[in-house]
């Protein structure tokens, strides 16, 4: 049966006549693809001659996309760690508990389009990016050369650091990253003792969070989730979201406030901090200075990925209670 003309484009070409699945499913020959997969090399002979590409409905691409970031959704609706927020310290915990449970199944939410948070390049105005010792060994394992300066080391450019833990976190087959994504609640439980626990997190595209006050709010997305790790940093226009939702639902009392810059008590500190603050909720990164009240070390990163580090520790220590 040909396909109903009124689906094609007056100026039909061998695209149009590609299969299309679901209703308008057609039965056509198989497209013998003239150029199969070809080496770089035999490419480039090929500029001038019978280079093409495949030929693709635009559908195609959209339905490629959609299946995947739907059936996304649905798998991760039951999730057994969220991270809300991909930088440093959210993707240093991601890393961890990537490579310690390939069991779990672990979504991050980052409510920008490109993760990496302070460490990516917004946070930094000199590109090179300093980690003191001894998170040189979080470097290490990753791979990432650095410059030995004796206390401390450096990597020639935070997007080194931070493209590299991101590639490797994204690798993780039990991995998945939903960007452009913000928390904008959290899921709770009602505890014995009149407290709550946390049990996931509510979530919508950022741009619709960010219009809650002039479009009509949209209902938003929920992952089911027994832990969750916030690492959400200190500023910006959704930081400390998880610590700042505590106070509003009065399971702290109030935040300590981030202190002034220094960088030998910042560091240790936000390690050493790092934990469940209420039950299902652990706190890592730059959001924990916000309910400590610990000082701000700036552009100094080995307690992000220290703190990520505990953070995944944290969490599954908590997880195998
Ligand atoms: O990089 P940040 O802000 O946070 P950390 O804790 O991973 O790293 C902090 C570090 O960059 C510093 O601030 C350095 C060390 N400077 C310190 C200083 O003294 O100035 O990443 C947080 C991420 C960002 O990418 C946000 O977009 C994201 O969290 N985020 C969220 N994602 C989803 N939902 C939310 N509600 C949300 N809030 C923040």
């Amino acid at each position: 049966m040909a396909p109903p003309a009124a689906m094609f484009s007056e100026t039909a070409t061998s695209v149009d006549s590609v299969p299309l699945k679901g209703d308008f499913a057609v039965k056509t020959a198989p497209i013998v693809q003239k150029n199969t997969s070809k080496t770089l090399a035999e490419l480039a002979d090929s500029w001038e001659h019978d280079f093409t590409f495949a030929p693709i409905r635009e559908s195609q691409v959209s339905r490629a996309m959609t299946r995947r970031y739907f059936q996304d959704l649905d798998t991760y609706a039951e999730s057994d760690i969220v991270i809300v927020g991909a930088g440093s310290c959210g993707l240093s915990t991601a890393y961890m508990l990537g490579k310690a449970r390939p069991d779990l199944k672990i979504a991050i939410i980052e409510a920008s389009v490109s993760p990496g948070g302070g460490a990516w390049l917004g946070g930094q105005l000199f590109s090179a990016m300093v980690m003191r010792k001894p998170a040189d060994a979080f470097l290490a394992d990753l791979g990432i050369p650095y410059d030995d300066e004796g206390d401390f080391v450096v990597v020639k450019h935070a997007a080194l650091f931070t493209s590299t833990l991101l590639s490797k976190v994204l690798q993780f087959p039990n991995i998945k990253l939903f960007n452009a994504t913000a928390v904008e609640d959290l899921i709770t439980r009602p505890m014995p003792n009149g407290s709550v626990r946390i049990a996931g997190v509510v979530t919508n595209w950022t741009l619709v969070s960010m219009h809650h006050d002039d479009q009509s709010c949209m209902d938003p997305n929920t992952i089911n989730a027994p832990i969750v790790i916030s690492t959400t940093g200190h500023d910006g226009p959704f930081g400390a979201f998880c610590v700042k939702r505590l106070v509003s639902m009065q399971q702290i009392q109030k935040l300590g406030g981030m202190r002034g810059l220094d960088m030998n008590r910042a560091e240790d500190a936000i390690v050493k901090r790092t934990r469940e603050v209420v039950p299902g909720l652990i706190v890592g990164g730059m959001e924990l200075s916000e309910v400590d009240g610990a000082n701000r070390m700036g552009p100094t990163f080995g307690a992000m990925a220290l703190s990520g580090v505990k953070a995944a520790e944290e969490a599954l220590r908590v997880f195998d209670e």
